[in-house]
C-alpha cells in the first residue's frame, strides 16, 4: 500500500505498536468488518466507519473532517470495494498529525534547560526519568532538578530515576523552596558543563492562579541566570484526560508560553485516537515532542505522525 513520505524508526515503531495494542486491536476488528470483502460504499458504510474511528477516541470534529476529506476523494467507479479507500484514509490521518511534528532539539545552548509542567499525576516525573535514561544512553550529561518540593515523596521518586540512568540530581536542602532548588540546579549545570537540565515541577491545576504565577516567576529568573532559558517548557498531559486537556494546554500556554507537549498513558485503554482531538481542538499550534506508552524507562517515543498512524492500525492486513 502506498504510504506518505515521513521517515519512521523501526525501534520506536515497535514500542508504539505494543503500547497502542488495545486501540490497534479494537480498530483492527472493526476495520475487518468494514473493509474486508465487497460492500457498497454508501451511507451505512460511512456511519460504521465513523463509529469505528470514534471508538478509539478520535474526537467527533476530527472524524467529521476526516470523513469529509475522504468523501471528496471518492472515485466515481468501483464503489463496492471499500479497500480502495484505505490508502486515502491513511494519508488523511497522517496529514492531520503532520503539522504537529517537530522534535525537541537540544545542543546549541548548554545547559539546555527544560521545564516540565502540568496537572497532578499527568506523568511529569516519569517522563523526565525516561528522558534522563534516553539522553544518558546517547552520551549526554544530565542533571535533574527536583523542583517539586510540595510532595514529600517527589524527590525520592526522581532520585530513583536519576540512579537508574546515572544522571545527577539537585534536591531541596532542608526547607528550601522550589525556586531555590531550580536556581541551584541551574548554577550547578553551568559550572559542571551539563548538557541537559530537566526540571521537575509540582503538579498544579491550570486554574490555580497563585501556583501558575509561581512558575512564571521561576521562568523569569531562569532567563536572567541562563540566557534564553528555559529553552523548552513542556506541558505533560495525560492522554486519558479528555476535554480537560484542551483547557490545560490553553491555560499553561497563556501563563508560560509552552514550546511543546508530552502526551502520556496512551497505553491505557483503547484511546489512542485522542491525540487527533488534542491537536485539532487546540487554538495554539504546539508540537507533540513525546508520547508515553507505559511506565517503564523504554516506554517513551518521539512523536512521529506516520509511525503513530501505523501503530493504530495494521493497514497492510487489509
Ligand atoms: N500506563 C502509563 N502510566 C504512566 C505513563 N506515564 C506515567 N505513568 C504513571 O502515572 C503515574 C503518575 O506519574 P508521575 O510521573 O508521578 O506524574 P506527575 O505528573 O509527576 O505527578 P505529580 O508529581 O503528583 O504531579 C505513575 O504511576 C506513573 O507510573 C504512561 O505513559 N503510561
Ligand atoms: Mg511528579
Amino acid at each position: 500500500m502506498a504510504t506518505p513520505s515521513v521517515k519512521t524508526n523501526g525501534k520506536s515503531a515497535g514500542k508504539l505498536k505494543r503500547g497502542l495494542g488495545s486501540s490497534r486491536k479494537k480498530l483492527s476488528s472493526l476495520f475487518a468488518d468494514l473493509f474486508l470483502g465487497p460492500k457498497k460504499i454508501e451511507g451505512d458504510f460511512f456511519k460504521d466507519l465513523e463509529s469505528a474511528l470514534l471508538s478509539v477516541d478520535i474526537g467527533p470534529k476530527t472524524v467529521n473532517d476526516m470523513l469529509g476529506s475522504l468523501v471528496d476523494k471518492l472515485p466515481r467507479t468501483s464503489l463496492s470495494e471499500p479497500k480502495i479507500l484505505l490508502p486515502e484514509l491513511k494519508r488523511i490521518m497522517v496529514e492531520k498529525l503532520s503539522s504537529f511534528h517537530s522534535e525537541m532539539e537540544i545542543g546549541s545552548s548548554a545547559p539546555h534547560i527544560v521545564f516540565f509542567v502540568g496537572v497532578n499525576g499527568a506523568g511529569k516525573t516519569t517522563t523526565i526519568g525516561k528522558l534522563a535514561e534516553r539522553y544518558s544512553v546517547k552520551g549526554k550529561s544530565i542533571l535533574l532538578a527536583a523542583g517539586d518540593t510540595f510532595r514529600a515523596a517527589a524527590a525520592d521518586q526522581l532520585s530513583e530515576w536519576a540512579e537508574r540512568s546515572g544522571a545527577q540530581i539537585v534536591s531541596a536542602a532542608g526547607s528550601s523552596d522550589s525556586a531555590s532548588v531550580i536556581y541551584d540546579a541551574i548554577q550547578k549545570a553551568q559550572s559542571a558543563e551539563i548538557d541537559l537540565l530537566l526540571v521537575d515541577t509540582a503538579g498544579r491545576l491550570q486554574a490555580n492562579s497563585q501556583l501558575m504565577d509561581e512558575l512564571k516567576k521561576v521562568k523569569k529568573v531562569t532567563g536572567k541566570l541562563a540566557q534564553g532559558g528555559p529553552h523548552d517548557i513542556v506541558l505533560v498531559i495525560d492522554g486519558s484526560a479528555g476535554q480537560n486537556a484542551i483547557s490545560q494546554v490553553a491555560e499553561f500556554d497563556r501563563a508560560l508560553g509552552l514550546t511543546g507537549l508530552a502526551v502520556t498513558k496512551l497505553d491505557g485503554g483503547a484511546r489512542g485516537g485522542v491525540i487527533f482531538s488534542i491537536e485539532s481542538e487546540l487554538d495554539v499550534r504546539l508540537p507533540i515532542f513525546f508520547v508515553g506508552v507505559g511506565e517503564s524507562k523504554e516506554d517513551l517515543v518521539d512523536f512521529n505522525p506516520l509511525e503513530y498512524v501505523e501503530a493504530l492500525l495494521p493497514w497492510d492486513d487489509f
